[in-house]
């Protein structure tokens, strides 16, 4: 069992991500900086498990070097947004009802401005954004609240039709953007939720359609 180093948050606080078998979990993990400087793989991690149940301890030569949050057994559900007054109504539970969360987000009119949704900072909660055809700008935020955005970029060409889209195309827990050409076919994927180029680039099917995201195979 190895772990591998994957995110420095500040000078002793390191994100892991432990291969345990076929699952993949995300870890935070604590080194000092004498055992950061050999990074790279740990060897012969045991793993323990305490009475707590939301969380599970990695010990590595009796000291506790990483504790794990268990994946969640979330559920997504829907939502609406309503481009005339710039509102989301978030529902956790695939039934009618009222919505459980309700929040304005964005300008209001919306000026043609599409929702999306991810997990943009991996914590697990996915959480609402827009995308501005005419700039070509994502706004994204971190908490389904009312707010101004946590993050905000630019990405793709501007007014050319392009339908934003949103996944974990690189299975590393955080959603990022993407947009699809509806003339072409064309996908483009970024791994950041940052301004730049496409990571992924490719053509699918023929033009015109629709697109959908999701982990259809669980792999
Ligand atoms: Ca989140
Ligand atoms: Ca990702
Ligand atoms: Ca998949």
């Amino acid at each position: 069992m190895t772990i591998k180093r994957k995110t420095a948050l500040v000078a002793i606080v390191v994100v892991f991500v432990l291969t345990a078998g076929s699952a993949l979990a995300r870890w935070t993990g604590f080194l000092s900086l004498g055992e950061k400087k050999k990074s790279g793989q740990i060897e012969k991690v045991e793993i323990q498990n305490f009475v707590s149940p939301s969380k599970e301890y990695v010990y590595a030569g009796g000291r506790l070097i990483a504790t794990e949050e268990p994946p969640g057994t979330g559920v997504d559900t829907i939502g609406l947004y309503n481009p005339s007054g710039g509102a989301f109504f978030l529902r956790n539970s695939n039934t009618s009802g009222i919505a459980d969360v309700t929040f304005s987000f964005g300008p209001a009119p919306a000026a043609g401005f599409i929702p999306i949704a991810g997990d943009w900072n991996g914590d697990g909660v996915d959480s609402t954004g827009l995308y501005d055809p005419a700039t070509g700008a994502f706004f994204l935020r971190n908490s389904n609240s009312t707010g101004s955005a946590d993050v905000a970029f630019n990405f793709g060409a501007t007014n050319q039709g392009y339908i934003p889209i949103a996944g974990d195309w690189d299975g590393d827990g955080v959603d990022t953007t993407g947009l699809y050409n509806p003339a072409t076919g064309a996908f483009f994927l970024r791994n950041s939720n940052s301004t730049g180029s496409a990571d992924v680039l490719f053509n699918f099917g023929a033009a015109g359609l629709k697109p959908i995201c999701g982990d259809w195979d669980g792999l």
